[in-house]
């Protein structure tokens, strides 16, 4: 019997290394074989899924109900579904994991990078901009984020690589019973 469907859930700020520990977690598991890997990360799903959409507190949950509403899908046909959104609100995050638990087993993982460490590196330029009152509501300077309380796993991008960070979701997969 094939093993059931799961959804991994990432949090976190903008910057703060969702993207990258998603893909890499997605090659891990897609070498791993067996059941197809589909990645929803924020950026892609904003282009594709939620065009139209902006960044106040009901565009943004809008988009993370989307996003849910896939992740299900693909869970409940026994699939895999990594999701890489900021995700802000922890009553949407409670939502969707809802919305997955009735298929299947719900991940949701932490990316505990620090808004400071987060705006130290700004990769592409977005804090500067925030704080410069460029790009309004920006998570973290201008706009709130709900800290996971209990999270599946909480990963600290300081001190620890791509690869470490997600093989740490690979071995919380491991202990959950889902690979
Ligand atoms: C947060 C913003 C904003 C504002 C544009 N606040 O580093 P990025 O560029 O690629 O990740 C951020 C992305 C956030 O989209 P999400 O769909 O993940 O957000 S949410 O879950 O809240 O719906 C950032 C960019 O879009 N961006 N404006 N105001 N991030």
């Amino acid at each position: 019997r094939s093993k059931q469907g799961f959804t991994v859930f990432f949090t976190g700020f903008s910057g703060s290394g969702k993207s990258t520990i998603a893909n890499a977690l997605m090659v891990k598991l897609m070498e791993m074989g067996g059941r197809p890997v589909t990645l929803l990360d924020g950026d892609i799903v904003r282009k594709n899924l939620s065009s139209e959409l902006g960044f106040s507190k009901e565009h943004r949950d809008l988009n993370i109900r989307r996003i849910g509403y896939v992740a299900s899908e693909i869970t409940k046909n026994g699939g895999i579904a990594i999701c890489a959104p900021i995700a802000p609100y922890a009553t949407t995050r409670r939502a969707v994991r809802e919305d997955v638990e009735a298929f299947g087993a719900f991940v949701e993982v932490h990316v505990a990078t620090s808004i400071e460490e987060c705006e130290k590196r700004d990769r592409k330029g977005l804090y500067k901009l925030a704080r410069e009152g460029k790009i309004k509501e920006f998570t973290g300077i201008s706009d709130p984020y709900d800290v996971p309380e209990k999270p599946e796993l909480r990963v600290d991008t300081v001190g620890a690589d791509v690869d470490n960070c997600a093989h740490q979701v690979i071995l919380k997969l491991e202990a959950m019973g889902l690979i």
